[in-house]
């Protein structure tokens, strides 16, 4: 049986993640690597937490803000794009701000780009003057024409933007572009980003002001240690007291290395938390300046 879900549990956290997508899988998989687990339930839309008294609601993206608003949900995982859409319409629809973006998660990477025919001089934004520019992103378009000073019409659809200028429905459009594929498979060019945007943890406003609290402030203590080490190693190795000075600017955005002195020599043993990239390369380096017997080692968790 499933378990029930719970009408108006304030001393559980609720999240909203997409049930299925671009963000459904890294969301989930971030938020298991905060150490929460869930019972699945058949239907898949409610995931009671177990490890945590944190649960999961399954939903489509763009529900994920409104949620949050009505307060069915506490916390969720959407695009940024998504996100100050729903922000900016509430703003024209002169209602009060009802969620925030709480962290960038860094997945699920795109930028919102106005886009014009491959045929069209690019120039500069007068040229949007008077056109009819097609987008599922109204209110981030209408905010930022008006920031330009530019009147055009803002022609909504809810997908397939990018055929919009050869069905003769718009001249030009705005809409979500990561490799750049799909815009050159419909002879379109990117001319403007409107807004660079991620997958980020969404909530209220405010804070909470019950257990929720408590479990929120841990969740995110947990979420920063898991962001922060994401692509982080640790680097051990051995060296010289004179090449320690050579080395150290060698280290990949590393933390302050522990240096301890091994016994019985005058060599150092080194230990390094390294945010950057470790690539081969750099090994190779680090070893031509006097590094011995370099471990490279993964970082499963870390609590500042
Ligand atoms: O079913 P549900 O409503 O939940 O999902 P959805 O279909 O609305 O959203 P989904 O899963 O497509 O995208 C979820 C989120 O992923 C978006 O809101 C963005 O924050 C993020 N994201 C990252 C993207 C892309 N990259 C992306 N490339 N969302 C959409 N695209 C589309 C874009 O609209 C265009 O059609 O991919 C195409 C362009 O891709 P390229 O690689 O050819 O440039
Ligand atoms: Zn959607």
């Amino acid at each position: 049986m499933s378990p029930p879900v719970p009408a108006a549990a304030r001393d559980r956290l609720r999240i909203a993640i997409q049930k299925s997508g671009r963000l459904a899988d890294a969301a989930r998989a971030l938020l298991a690597s905060c150490g929460l687990s869930w019972r699945e339930s058949r239907d898949r839309l409610f995931c009671y937490g177990e490890s945590l008294p944190v649960d999961l609601l399954l939903v489509r993206d763009d529900d994920i803000p409104g949620l949050i608003a009505d307060g069915v949900c506490d916390l969720g995982v959407v695009g940024r794009n998504v996100l100050l859409e729903q922000d900016r319409e509430r703003r024209a629809a002169q209602r009060a701000p009802a969620f925030r973006e709480w962290r960038a998660l860094g997945f699920g990477a795109c930028r919102l780009a106005l886009a014009v025919p491959d045929t069209w001089t690019w120039q500069d934004a007068r040229q949007l003057e008077g056109k009819r520019i097609a987008t599922s992103y109204p209110a981030l378009l209408s905010e930022w024409l008006a920031a330009q000073g530019l009147a055009a019409d803002v022609v909504q659809l809810s997908g397939s933007v990018e055929i919009a200028p050869r069905l003769g429905q718009a001249d030009a459009i705005c809409d979500l572009v990561s490799s750049g594929a799909t815009l050159a498979a419909n002879q379109l060019k990117p001319v403007l980003t409107l807004l660079e945007s991620e997958a980020v943890l969404a909530g209220p406003t405010g804070s909470f002001d019950d257990p929720r609290a408590e479990l929120a402030e841990l969740l995110l203590r947990r979420l920063d240690g898991a962001l922060r080490i994401r692509n982080s190693k640790l680097l051990l190795f051995q060296a010289s007291r004179e090449a320690v000075p050579g080395l150290l600017p060698l280290l990949p955005d590393a933390e302050a290395p522990t240096v301890t002195r091994i016994d019985g020599s005058d060599g150092l043993a080194l230990q390094a938390l390294c945010h950057g990239a470790v690539t081969w390369q750099r090994l190779e380096e680090l070893k031509r300046a006097g590094a011995r017997g370099l471990l490279v080692l993964p970082v499963e968790g870390m609590l500042a």
